[in-house]
């Protein structure tokens, strides 16, 4: 009868733990969200759409995987994203797999390769 309750008390504790972990799982995925940019077809053309309907938070990484022989990641400002020109100087992600932790706002980044921002290869995360 003892050990029977032992067991209870057990099984009861075990379900708390498991709750507390559900928990704070959630809370780590929420602060820090991976995303893969484009999904599997990865950062390309027509890229633009990619984010209708995701909620993103500051700190969330974006992953961009492209060919870097064709493609490239800019940062850009709004005025950028909207004219498709990268400011003069600025730096270009050519790994071909890059990760960028967003910032609060919203994130501008478009591939300066000539004529792909036009097709879409751009995109506009804003970030909670
Ligand atoms: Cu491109």
């Amino acid at each position: 009868m003892m050990a029977k309750g032992r067991g209870s008390a057990s099984a009861v504790q075990s379900a708390a733990l498991l709750v507390i972990l559900c928990v704070v799982g959630q809370c780590i995925v929420t602060e820090a969200a991976t995303y893969v940019v484009g999904g599997s077809g990865g950062w390309t053309f027509n890229s633009v759409g990619w984010t209708s309907g995701k909620r993103f938070r500051a700190g969330d990484v974006l992953v961009f995987n492209y060919s870097p022989s064709v493609h490239n990641v800019v940062a850009v400002s709004a005025a950028g994203y909207k004219s498709c020109t990268a400011p003069r100087g600025a730096r270009a992600l050519t790994s071909g797999r890059d990760r960028i932790t967003l910032r609060r706002g919203t994130n501008y980044f478009i591939c300066s390769f000539a004529g792909h921002c036009q097709a879409g290869m751009k995109i506009a995360v804003t970030a909670a």
